[in-house]
Formats: C-alpha cells, structure tokens, sequence
C-alpha cells in the first residue's frame, strides 16, 4: 500500500468540498485502505472545518437501510459528523451552486438530551433523546461519479453536504417509530415511498449502533446533539429550482427549495 497520509487525504477532501470539484476516491491509490485510517481521516476533516470556524452540532448514520446498501452498493453503517453550517431552515433555499451532484434524502432526526454513551439497548438509547423530527439530508459526494468503497465514504464525512429539521419536535414515546410511512414529493409530485422500518428494523438502532461506533474509539455523543437515522430511500440527484417536501406519518413535513 502506498504510504498514507491522513493529514494530506482529509486536506484533498476538504479543497474538494470547498471547491466544489470532485477527486478520484481514495482507495483507487490505497485499495487496502483501513477503515480505522478512513475514520482517522474523517477526524482530520472536522478538524479543518473547525479551524474555520464551524462548529460540530451532532452525527449522521448512513447506509442504515436496503435501499441506500443497494444504491451505493455499500453494506455497512457509518457515521459522520453535522456541523453549524450546513444546516438549512426548513421552507429554506438549498445553494447549489458550490456543490458537486447533490442528492436528497428523507431522514429522521433525533435531538438528544443526554450523553449517549457505551453499549446501550434500544430503550436505553431512546431514553437519552429530548425529540424527534422529519428531516431532509443532502448528500454530496467529493468522489468522481458519486462512486466510493466504504473507506472512501467513510473519509469523506459520509457525503455529507447539509440538513433540514422539520418544525415539530415529537417525544420519542409519542409515537411509534419502527413503522411510519414515508413520502416525498417533488415539486407536488410523488416521487418516493417509504417506512421507518427499512431503517435496521428500528431508527432507534442508529442510535445503538452510533453509540458503539463511537464507543470503539472511546466516545460518547453529547447532549444537545442532532443525529440523522440514515435514510429509509434511496436519494434523489437534485436540479435548479425544484421543491421537495418530506412527509413522515406521525412527524409531520419537512421542505426545502433548491436555488434556481
Ligand atoms: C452515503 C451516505 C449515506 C444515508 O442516509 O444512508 C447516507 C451516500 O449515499 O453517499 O447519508
Ligand atoms: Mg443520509
């Protein structure tokens, strides 16, 4: 394998994504690529986002459903951090320009209101979260062709571009997470249908299995944190000027519109 230098691989990626030009996924020079050096590499990218002064404001779980898996065709869940700046009002504009080939997705969010730590069960996680609530991520690959090997996506802060939390903050109690329907819509036309279910069976069990992730490398998410569950469809590429709204039986909506 070649030499690796995460501080050089987590700088590309960062040009890439401020640039807004794509670059040749990682594993094509490093095909053994570690997911732990891929992670590594992931830390290194938040670094420089905060050293230009953003700020961490939660995590994403990805790949946590069939229909991503089959998508992307990758078959594990990673995680990836969200951070102040790209986080969008819901009803809000989604900037196209700077981004590569952005796509959309519905997700479920979660706000926490305490520290998620260890190895929790199902209910131990969901006693940890303040709310939950309809959401929109917008994912863009830095990679050529949307195309990456879990390394590389891992790397690459899972794709993340940006975010939209729908209005209404639910107790996770008040509803009953491991099955609500899913629509989206895209300018008033139905595009996609989904459940909560294709989400590891429960959305919840982002929650656990983020909870371990972090855990492997001594970690805890905070409270106050966002984290998305991972889409339960898979995402649609975005064009100039269209609306999308999200409905999320139980949750409510959740719309943005890209610039023109
Ligand atoms: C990877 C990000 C996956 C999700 O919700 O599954 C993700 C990608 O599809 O580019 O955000
Ligand atoms: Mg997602």
């Amino acid at each position: 394998m070649n030499k690796l230098d995460h501080y050089a691989l987590a700088a590309g990626l960062f040009r890439a994504h401020k640039d807004g030009k794509a670059v040749t996924r990682l594993t094509k020079t490093h095909p053994e690529l570690p997911l732990a050096d891929a992670y590594r590499v992931q830390d290194l990218l938040l670094e420089r986002h905060l050293e230009a002064g953003d700020r961490l404001v939660g995590r994403k779980m990805g790949l946590t459903s069939r229909p991503k898996m089959q998508q992307m065709g990758v078959h594990e869940p990673i995680h990836g951090f969200l951070s102040g700046s790209m986080q969008i009002p819901d009803g809000g504009e989604i900037p196209l320009r700077g981004r590569i080939h952005p796509r959309i997705e519905p997700e479920i969010a979660f706000v926490m209101r305490r520290e998620l730590r260890g190895r929790p069960s199902l209910a131990e996680a969901l006693d940890c979260v303040e709310g939950v609530c309809a959401a929109l991520e917008i994912i863009d690959s830095r990679y050529e062709n949307f195309e990456f090997q879990l390394p590389d996506v891992v790397a690459d802060n899972g794709s993340s571009s940006g975010f939209v939390l729908g209005g209404k903050l639910r107790k996770p109690g008040a509803v009953d997470l491991a099955n609500l329907g899913i629509l989206v819509e895209v300018n008033g036309q139905p595009r996609l249908f989904g459940s909560s279910a294709a989400i590891l069976g429960h959305p919840g069990r982002s929650l656990t299995a983020l909870a371990a992730l972090l855990d492997e490398s001594g970690r805890s998410l905070p409270p106050g944190s966002v984290v998305l569950a991972g889409a339960a469809t898979a995402a649609i590429p975005l064009e100039a000027g269209a609306w999308v709204r999200a409905s999320f039986q139980g949750l409510g909506t959740v719309e943005a519109r890209c610039s023109g």
